[in-house]
């Protein structure tokens, strides 16, 4: 009885625990990430078999010297058929290692490999850190179709996505659990990572280096859909931004061009060109504001202009004093951005 409630208590967590999801290196959704998790599939069970074969020859030596004992006055007996086949036990468990360790090594190169591995013409989309959000650059082989964006990567179902990764500030690090690897983004060193995504979804990716106090809420998404919608999606990411719908609207739109907003911030189509922060163009097209902090809604922008350090303290963003009405505005013309 109680060895079944250990049992039970020790499974149960493992089984239930984190092993599926938006943002699980165990319910891979893509080529790359299935490689590694086949390759800790592997290691796993290579090793749990080698671990159980040690306990079971420990226990048999244990048990089986207590009956067995030399005689104390002729340790120095030979017994030359019990010699050779210490030797010949010896020798397979010499061979053994070799090969597990040899063929461990060579598995687990041939998944790395794959890894940068692509079929077809990858989408380049690059992927830069900064302390605490990150910039999306898709790009094209005409520069006047190139798209900056914020904390969101939306991928074409099918199709190799390479990601060309840099850092601002410091080192970052980008983990799709279900899509691919963990890749570092270094100041000053361009690294790259490849990954298709095989199924329409979202999967969560999360920064993986601790860079600075607001490293927890650096989270990113992808969106993986249909190529067709993410064509005519990307079509719509290319337009300027959205011209106001009304007059609280257009108040907003001064104000974001008038106040310091523009100097950090880019709204294509206005005279706002910073870029210090997130690219505002299509703000209200993404899932969350503030890497994943919170949803993209009038309120939760709002919440976030009038105080975007009691929202996440510590982020790049001061506070910009705005009267009540400009504030309205303001998230009311971020919330039209679509
Ligand atoms: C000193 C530069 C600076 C100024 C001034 C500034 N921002 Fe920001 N803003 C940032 C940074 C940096 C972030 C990213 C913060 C983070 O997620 O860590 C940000 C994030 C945002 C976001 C969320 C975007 C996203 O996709 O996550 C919105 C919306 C925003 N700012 C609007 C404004 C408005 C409106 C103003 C003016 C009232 C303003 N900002 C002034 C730097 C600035
Ligand atoms: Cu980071």
């Amino acid at each position: 009885m109680r060895l079944r409630h250990l049992i039970v208590s020790v499974l149960l967590p493992l089984a239930a625990g984190g092993c599926a999801g938006s943002q699980s290196a165990l319910d891979p959704q893509g080529p790359n990430a299935a490689s590694l998790a086949w390759l800790i599939g592997a290691f796993t069970i290579v090793c749990g078999i080698v671990w159980l074969l040690v306990m079971i020859v420990v226990g048999v030596a244990l048990l089986r010297r207590r009956g067995a004992a030399e005689p104390a006055d002729t340790p120095l007996a030979e017994d030359p058929g019990r010699e050779r086949r210490k030797g010949a036990v010896v020798l397979a468990a010499v061979l053994a290692t070799v090969v597990i360790v040899t063929g461990l090594t060579v598995i687990s190169y041939l998944a790395t490999h794959s890894l940068t591995a692509a079929s077809g013409e990858p989408l380049v989309v690059r992927l830069r850190g900064y302390q605490w959000w990150w910039e999306v650059t898709y790009t094209s082989p005409s520069p006047d179709r190139f798209v900056t964006s914020a904390n969101e990567i939306r991928v074409p179902v099918g199709r190799p996505v390479r990601l060309e990764l840099s850092a601002a500030d410091v080192i970052h690090s980008f983990w799709v659990p279900s899509l691919a690897g963990k890749q570092d983004l270094i100041p000053g060193r361009d690294n790259q990572l490849t990954f298709t995504a095989e199924r329409p979804g979202i999967y969560r990716a999360q920064c993986a280096e601790f860079c600075g106090v607001q490293h927890a809420r650096m989270a990113l998404v992808v969106v993986a859909l249909p190529p067709d919608e993410f064509a005519a999606w990307l079509d719509g990411q290319l337009r300027d931004a959205a011209t106001p719908a009304n007059e609280e609207e257009a108040a907003g739109r001064e104000v974001a061009s008038g106040k310091a907003c523009a100097a950090c911030h880019t709204i294509r189509g206005t005279p706002a060109a910073g870029t210090l922060g997130p690219d505002l163009t299509h703000v209200a097209s993404r899932q969350t504001i503030a890497a994943g902090t919170l949803p993209t809604t009038r309120g939760s922008l709002a919440a976030w202009i009038a105080d975007p350090q009691g929202v996440k303290p510590g982020n790049k963003m001061p506070m910009v004093p705005l009267s009540a009405d400009e504030l309205r505005a303001v998230s009311a013309y971020m919330a039209s951005l679509k």
